[in-house]
């Protein structure tokens, strides 16, 4: 073993102590020489609990040395064999996190959604084409009115959204005929019965669908018009672009896309009964890229042979097996022909799992011994649950998951389903697990509780034969986090800067260092837990970025 990789603290073979210091100039050659010897190894780590788990707050990276910026470090990552995002994230298929909304903020930052399925798989379908779909600055979906319409509708329309410039479709919808437009201007000093096509703009200039963003911009500025229509080869509304966005349309440089499409990419989940091989049909017609095969313990003969039928069906799509917590669970399901592998098992920061159940793995180990079994046969694994900060991501990186997926930091944010309401003097969300009961009595936005649709969503932990539902996931809420457009490129930045620290340049390269014991890695007392946290103040504000 290289002196750099055996981590002893006195290096082996270093000479005995001289009366006088060696010169300062023979400090690097001496370390080269003897080793580093600080810390442990990845393999050290893990063998240091092999009688007991290993959790992400019992250890520590050490340092390397810093000789880039912190922008330059890649983020980059493989999901699943064929899916490779910029940015290792992925929201949990819960119904209080991953909607259509969600999908497409996380996938804009470099980040994959995955969109539950506590609904009917025609509402999962609606919320993967409209991710598909989605196009930074076109509003996929405006509000139309049609020629029955009035005055008092537009002036109705201002009061609750606040614009009024509003296209007149032959059938009052998107995907209708597009007649005419009403601004603000044509409804002014109106009486509120008249008829809007008395009052709309007929002559209305136009982009055709398939134009840029860009080229849609320039026909905005050039005309002096506040809403651009796009319509398609038969002069159907396909989607409006709206002047008052103009300075909001951001770029996105990490967007994860199919490559050569303007599409985002969109993962949903599913279970492992026969209902669901109709409701995966729908999602693929809708245009999914990767599949969840959503159950808390995956080594089942019923996700086995689902992998396996999909493989045939849809050899395209690719499927996330899990969740596994074990190489022997990891190897049935990388045998059946899984593309990615979802591990966690209790770990969730709404679950009950190990304490109703008494089965699962603490989360570092589990992540650890998975992605170590699956990287040889080149299957991506994705560290699901327990990530409650950025340092939790890169030791999820660190213990060789491709990606993590979050669920409760991901939740209370604008784009998570649900309303905000006040507890206690704080602004929240609800936020709760799959198979807690209220998942499976209430819905969040979805289908009503108690149908069929419903209880195929839950079906990952409750079975159709359980006279008595037993829970394995709370439910609560958590606190206002603002938009994921500033807390998503803030778990970015904050990661880049823990890789730079370690003196790592990407995952890639985290992930092989921890392979070959460059990085270093050190176990924490409890009483290192208390000395890394905030400790000793009066009181303090924990402000996470600005
Ligand atoms: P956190 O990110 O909130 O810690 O965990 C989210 C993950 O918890 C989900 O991606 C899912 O795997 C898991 N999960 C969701 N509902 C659960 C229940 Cl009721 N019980 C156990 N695990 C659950």
């Amino acid at each position: 073993m290289s002196p750099i990789a055996n981590g002893t603290a006195t290096p082996a073979g270093a000479p005995p102590r001289a009366a006088e210091a060696l010169p300062a100039s023979e400090a690097i050659a001496y370390l080269e020489q003897y080793g580093r010897g600080d810390g442990l190894s990845l393999a050290e780590l893990m063998d240091s609990r092999k009688n007991g788990g290993l959790t992400y707050n019992d250890f520590l990276m050490l340092p390397g040395k810093i000789d880039f910026p912190a922008s330059e470090v890649s983020l980059q990552t493989r999901v699943t064999r064929n899916i490779l995002l910029n940015a290792p994230f992925l929201s949990s298929p819960m119904d209080t996190v991953t909607e259509d909304r969600m999908a497409i903020a996380i996938a804009l930052h470099g980040g994959l959604g995955i969109i539950h399925h506590n609904c009917s798989p025609e509402e999962q379908a609606a919320m993967v084409r409209k991710v598909k779909k989605f196009e930074n600055g076109f509003i996929p979906e405006p509000l139309c009115l049609g020629p029955d319409g009035v005055v008092g509708d537009v002036l109705r329309v201002k009061e609750k959204f606040g614009f009024c410039g509003v296209p007149i479709t032959a059938n009052g919808k998107i995907g209708g005929k597009l007649l005419g437009i009403v601004t603000g201007r044509d409804v002014q000093f109106r009486a509120e019965s008249t008829p809007l096509t008395e009052v709309m703009t007929k002559d209305i200039v136009t982009g055709d669908a398939g134009l840029s963003l860009e080229q849609a911009n320039t026909i905005l500025r050039d005309s002096k018009k506040g809403k651009l229509p796009i319509i398609d080869k038969e002069g159907n509304l396909v989607s409006l672009v709206a002047r008052s966005d103009l300075l909001k349309n951001q770029n996105y440089p990490l967007a994860s896309k199919v490559p050569s499409s303007k599409q985002l990419y969109c993962g949903a989940a599913i279970g492992t009964r026969p209902g669901d091989r109709d409701r995966l049909k729908l999602l693929v017609e809708a245009g999914l890229d990767v599949v969840v095969l959503d159950s808390s313990q995956g080594n089942s003969i019923f996700q086995i042979e689902f992998v396996k039928w999909i493989k045939q069906t849809f050899p395209k799509l690719d499927v996330i097996g899990g969740n596994v917590v074990t190489r022997e669970q990891a190897a049935q399901l990388i045998a059946a022909g899984v593309d990615g592998l979802r591990i966690g098992m209790g770990s969730g920061s709404i679950c009950i799992t190990q304490e109703v159940m008494a089965v699962g793995r603490p989360q570092g180990t589990a992540v650890n011994a998975v992605s170590e079994f699956a990287s040889r046969f080149g299957v991506p694994t994705i560290a699901d649950g327990g990530i409650s900060n950025i340092g939790h991501i890169a030791k999820a990186l660190s213990l060789g998951a491709n990606a993590v997926m979050m669920g409760g930091m991901l939740a209370g944010t604008t784009e998570s389903p649900g309303e905000y309401f006040y507890h206690e003097g704080k602004r929240v969300k609800l936020y709760r697990g799959m198979g807690s009961i209220e998942a499976m009595e209430h819905t969040a936005g979805g289908a009503k509780a108690g149908t069929a649709a419903n209880n195929a969503a839950t079906a990952r932990y409750f079975s159709e034969t359980d006279t008595v539902k037993v829970a394995q996931g709370v439910s609560g809420d958590v606190q206002d986090k603002g938009s994921v457009n500033k807390f998503v490129p803030y778990l970015y930045t904050g990661l880049q800067h823990s890789l730079q620290d370690s003196g790592i340049r990407s995952v890639v390269a985290l992930q092989e260092g921890a392979r070959d014991g460059t990085v270093r890695f050190e176990l924490r007392t409890a009483s290192a837990q208390i000395e890394g946290g905030v400790h000793g103040l009066n009181s303090y504000t924990k402000r996470l970025f600005a």
